[in-house]
């Protein structure tokens, strides 16, 4: 899972607040001399609207998460996602930023207490403005920082637990039968590459379901961004792959090509595999009976099933071994 971030603020909206509380802890200062409460106020002035930036920005390095302890599914995801050399680099500006902030405030508050009542005001109009321009300096960084916070928001909540990845060319109907089997409720629609990211349901709270994006039949080193977030599922996250078929030819790939896709995966992940062949209320049995026999399933001893994700039929009996293989297995499945 991946840890909330706080927002990341403007940069000014953070100046405003220090400047605004500093203002108010100064107004509450109260001292017999009035030379000492002059440079008292101006004491507090710097130590507050400091504490203010120091720990807003602190709060952002401390939450945000190292790309690099996440687990090796994130840390891919996310490589894919954002400029991982780039988010570092922010980091660390974020770092460097506090971290002078508050070395200078140091400095500063020996030049106040040894400085003369005329010179309280220049010394704190410096101090302030080197804080802003701190902070300008690293408004990019906090920028991508916020960048980063916002695509991490979407990023799939991947339970421990055991896990199915639904997979197959685009169009077959892997996230139909996400929803029939799970009643999660993805983007289905009649074009492929409608499915551009992981989209999870959870069957009777025990079980993962992952629908991903559709895959093509290519080379791995060809696919895109949006097909590497099914093999990093496929890697990282299954236990089980099961592998979805359009017998109907309506998502646009011919079954020749499907079975090339099947093979290749079959052959890359060393998992257990269920395969269903979806669409059967738009296919003639032949050609259903004629991709059972290319699968050669008696040999292979895949459990195969008979599907319409749209008309709901043999979506029971898919449920049904998906539970019971849970149950068989489940000393079976690690952590992710
Ligand atoms: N007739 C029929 N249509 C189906 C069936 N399953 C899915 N469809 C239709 O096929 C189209 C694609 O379905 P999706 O579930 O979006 O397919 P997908 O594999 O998730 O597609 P991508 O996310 O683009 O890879 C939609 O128009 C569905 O309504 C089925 O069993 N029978
Ligand atoms: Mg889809």
């Amino acid at each position: 899972m991946i840890p909330k971030i706080p927002k990341v603020e403007n940069y000014n909206v953070i100046l405003n607040k220090a400047f605004r509380r500093a203002k108010q802890a100064a107004d509450n200062v109260s001292a017999q001399d009035p030379v000492m409460k002059k440079r008292l106020k101006e004491l507090i002035r710097l130590e507050t609207s400091t504490m203010v930036v120091v720990t807003y920005l602190k709060n952002i390095h401390d939450k945000v998460p190292r790309v690099n302890m996440l687990s090796p599914f994130y840390n891919e995801l996310i490589s894919l996602i954002v400029d991982k050399n780039q988010f570092k680099k922010s980091m660390a500006a974020i770092r460097w930023a506090f971290e002078f902030l508050e070395k200078f405030l140091l400095e500063y508050k020996k030049k106040i207490k040894g400085s003369r009542p005329q010179d309280l005001m220049r010394l704190r109009t410096q101090f302030y403005g080197r804080l802003a321009s701190v902070l300008k300096q690293i408004r990019r960084d906090m920028e991508y920082i916020e960048m980063c916070r916002i695509q991490f928001k979407v990023l799939p909540d991947i339970r421990d637990m055991p896990t199915i990845v639904i997979a197959g060319l685009p169009n077959v109907g892997k996230s139909s039968i996400l929803k029939a089997i799970t009643g999660a409720n993805p983007d289905i629609q009649k074009y492929p590459f409608t499915t551009r990211s992981i989209r999870i349901g959870n069957l009777e709270k025990t079980i993962q379901i992952i629908d991903t994006p559709g895959l093509l039949d290519r080379l791995m080193e060809k696919r895109n961004d949006i097909e590497m977030r099914s093999v990093l599922a496929l890697k990282y996250l299954a236990n089980k792959i099961l592998f979805v078929f359009d017998v109907s030819e309506t998502c646009g790939y011919p079954l020749n090509v499907q079975l090339k896709l099947y093979r290749e995966i079959n052959k890359t992940f060393d998992l257990p595999f269920i395969i269903c062949i979806n669409k059967i209320d738009m296919a003639s049995k032949e050609s259903i009976v004629n991709l059972k026999k290319e699968l050669n399933l008696s040999v292979s001893k895949i459990p195969v099933f008979e599907v319409s994700a749209e008309k709901d039929i043999g979506i029971a009996a898919v449920k049904k071994i998906i539970l019971l293989g849970v149950m068989e297995n489940k000393d079976k499945f690690y952590k992710h």
